[in-house]
């Protein structure tokens, strides 16, 4: 690798000019996955998994990723064992990890809320988990203890019973999924957990498996965790017959800095995010075009000596940009418009620049906020919308694991006073057996 092997970040000067929103999100960088394209594929698949079961998994799996799990089910000996053979300063960082996030999204849960809506009628909004949740946790190439604990303490926060993990079976370990998950699962009580990856792993968390399909695999209610374009492309398959949290795309981050920002940290967290994935987004929001060349030259210095230099360099040729604004107002319409997983600010008084931002997945304030301590220990989510959709969803929470329900209660005098109105209604829609319903009970 030679420093002319990185050119500068490709520049949109938008200086003097306001382009519509349309425009705007057009001229911003995202790599296309094409999710429909991958539903194609996947959709035997999901369909040889409904009818086979656990067997169809593991044939599907020795089939096309030409590894032979030694059994679906990971056995408590295989976890135990993982847990021992763990690096202690890795345990311990897990143990952390898991009690920031623990802690902040203990303050999530919300309370149910009791409304006396009228005299003798009252109706209560109550959270119920689901109860039983599976966590797709990707293996090969990258294997994430971090987001095993970013995914199960949300849905143990909120409650949900049963947590159940897939993950593929890797070659090296003699058809186990990467042990670090393992001891990662294991820390956090998850045990029961199958050796299986991809869409074949997605469809039998959905549809389960029967015991004389080679392994009981009772069907979850939601499914979250991050996966390649087939893993997306089966959950949009199953989506409605369970819930999902996201299609997990390649990661971004968007920079919002002004004069005062320092380009060697610009330059370090640019290419932390663009060592997960070549297809990673890297975007640099500035009013000051001096610090988006020192930024470059960070870059051409550091680059050729990081250690995922191939990924980097592709991700930041193929996507990497500098945006050229004139004021800080300006970078925050290009911000939101761009909505990335992650925000940071590094501008005068950042804490306000970051109250204004309307889309984003997460916001990192100031200088001394990487999105690597969002990744490991803040106790922040990691799990975070891509793709643009910041600009609807937020990121995995004790929310993804709850639903509200409404319960009604209500006295024969407080329906009464609600008759007159029913009647009106139900007239009006040609209901009249819902009219008679109330009537039934209050009289004429
Ligand atoms: N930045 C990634 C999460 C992650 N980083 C896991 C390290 N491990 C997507 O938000
Ligand atoms: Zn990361």
């Amino acid at each position: 690798v030679t420093t002319e092997d990185l050119r500068a970040l490709r520049r949109l000067d938008l200086r003097g000019r306001t382009l519509s929103l349309r425009d705007l999100r057009d001229a911003l960088p995202r790599p296309r996955l094409d999710v429909d394209a991958a539903v194609e594929v996947v959709r035997p698949i999901c369909a040889e998994v409904r009818d086979g079961g656990a067997a169809a998994a593991r044939e599907i799996t020795k089939r096309l990723d030409g590894v032979e799990a030694a059994a679906l089910r990971v056995d408590r000996a295989q976890l135990d064992a993982a847990v021992a053979a763990l690096d202690a300063d890795l345990r311990a960082a897990l143990l952390a990890a898991a009690d920031r996030v623990r802690r902040v999204h203990e303050a999530q849960r919300p309370a149910d809320v009791t409304i006396a809506v009228a005299d003798g009628l009252r109706v209560v909004e109550r959270w119920r988990p689901v109860r039983r949740v599976g966590l797709y946790v990707p293996g090969g190439r990258v294997a994430y203890p971090s987001s095993v604990v970013m995914n199960v303490v949300p849905a143990q926060v909120a409650g949900v019973e049963s947590i159940v993990v897939v993950s593929p079976p890797q070659r090296a370990t003699g058809g186990l999924p990467h042990p670090a998950v393992l001891a990662a699962c294991a820390l956090l009580g998850v045990t029961e957990v199958y050796a299986v990856g991809g869409a074949q792993a997605v469809a039998l968390l959905a549809y389960g498996s029967g015991a004389e399909q080679g392994e009981l695999v009772e069907p979850v209610d939601v499914i979250t965790g991050p996966g390649n374009v087939y893993v997306a492309a089966a959950k949009r398959l199953v989506r409605g017959l369970v819930g999902i949290d996201a299609e997990a795309g390649p990661t971004e981050i968007a920079i919002l800095a002004d004069a005062t920002a320092d380009p060697h940290l610009i330059a370090v967290d640019l290419i932390a995010q663009a060592e997960h994935d070549e297809l990673a987004t890297c975007l640099l929001v500035t009013t000051d075009p001096a610090l988006a060349d020192q930024v470059d030259e960070w870059l051409r210095r550091l680059v050729p000596v990081t250690r995922h230099v191939d990924r980097v360099r592709d991700a930041l040729r193929g996507q990497g940009t500098v945006v050229l604004v004139d004021s800080v107002d300006a970078g925050l319409a290009v911000v939101d418009a761009f909505a990335a997983e992650h925000l940071e600010i590094h501008t005068t008084d950042a804490e306000a620049v970051a109250a204004r931002v309307r889309n984003a997945g997460a916001i990192f304030v100031g200088p001394f906020a990487p999105v690597s301590l969002g990744d490991y220990l803040a106790g922040s989510n990691h799990v975070l919308p891509t793709g643009g959709t910041a600009r609807h969803t937020g990121g995995l929470s004790v929310f993804s694991f709850l639903r509200m329900v409404h319960e009604v209660s209500c006295t024969a005098d407080a329906l009464a006073a609600a008759a007159p109105a029913i009647d009106a209604l139900g007239a009006a829609e040609e209901l009249a057996a819902h009219v008679a319903a109330v009537r039934a009970r209050v009289g004429p």
